[in-house]
């Protein structure tokens, strides 16, 4: 039995890599369909010949997460990519990215991209307010092609998703590390040439340096529907930590007494726009279970 990575999935055929790099086209044993067991680009499996000397997948080892959009399983990590300047660098929605990817417990790296646009100013204030908080933040211009060789650094060895709103440079930092490597993109008219009912397949990319990238920009790994109002707080990573110093276990850090996290907003330890986004998510969470 032979072992390898199911890098891509089309046609009822999936394309497993061997540690070898050779690509081999499987199907799945009909057992898996019958007890409705999906197959996810990702998955690592087991894989045998069979007489007629067809590869079948055998088995699927346990995975250590999965992602709904796109759906691929065992990722390393989530590649976070906004721009500093054009479109501004929007705090909620970076927020919002995280929290989602937070959920999905994957390792998470920012990448400010278009630093070329902003002073270096500002996009340090940026880059050390989310280094405070504990991520690892990475400053880059794909166009100036400064930064790219941390990027590669990160990506070496790794299954990654990339993620971030359109516009940001995705694409074009994908193309500055390996050129002809392209992310798929959300054009109204691709989507169009393949019609309406059929649904892209994700798959994952090899870089020539070492390394794995999903073809399809991640959009929220999941919806914010599927994280509770409890949830909520630890995903925030510094609420988290700090939350155990509130007085009331189950705080929810709103109007509470001796609320910890209140008190370091107001000392400027926990940032204002990161509390506020909490609010935000928050309220929309609510909302949400009371069907408004
Ligand atoms: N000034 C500057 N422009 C950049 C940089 N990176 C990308 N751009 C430009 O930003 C625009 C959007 O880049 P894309 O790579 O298409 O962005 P994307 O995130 O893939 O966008 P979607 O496909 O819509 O998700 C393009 O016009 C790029 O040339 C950068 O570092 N500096
Ligand atoms: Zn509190």
């Amino acid at each position: 039995m032979d072992e390898g990575l199911v890098v891509k999935g089309l046609g009822g055929f999936y394309f497993v890599k061997k540690s070898d790099g050779s690509l081999i086209r499987c199907k799945a044993r009909g057992r898996f369909k019958k007890e409705n067991i999906n197959i996810f680009v990702g998955d690592k499996v087991k894989i045998i010949r069979t007489i007629d000397n067809t590869w079948v997948i055998e088995e699927i080892m346990p995975r250590t997460n999965f992602i709904i959009r796109p759906p691929v399983a065992n990722i390393d990590q989530c590649i976070i990519v906004f721009a500093v300047k054009n479109p501004d660098l929007n705090y909620s929605q970076l927020n919002r990215f995280l929290i989602l990817a937070e959920k999905s417990n994957v390792e998470i790296v920012i990448c400010l991209n278009k630093i070329d646009l902003a002073e270096e100013r500002e996009v340090k204030e940026i880059e050390r307010k989310y280094l405070n908080i504990g991520y690892e933040v990475l400053t880059l211009s794909a166009k100036k092609k400064s930064g790219i060789e941390n990027l590669k650094t990160v990506l070496k060895d790794k299954i990654s998703v990339v993620s971030g709103p359109s516009g940001v440079g995705k694409s074009t930092l994908l193309n500055a590390i390996q050129p002809g490597l392209k992310l798929a993109t959300g054009d109204l008219s691709e989507k169009i040439k393949q019609g309406r009912h059929t649904t892209r397949h994700v798959e994952l990319l090899q870089l020539d340096f070492g390394g794995l990238v999903a073809d399809t920009p991640g959009f929220g790994y999941f919806k914010l529907e599927d994280i509770t109002p409890e949830e909520l707080s630890d995903l925030f990573i510094e609420i988290n930590r700090a939350a155990r110093y509130c007085r009331f276990k189950g705080c929810m850090h709103l109007h509470e007494p001796d609320c910890e996290i209140k008190r370091q907003v107001e000392h400027g330890l926990i940032y204002k726009e990161r509390y506020d986004s909490y609010i935000e998510l928050l309220r929309e969470i609510d909302d949400n279970r009371r069907g408004l």
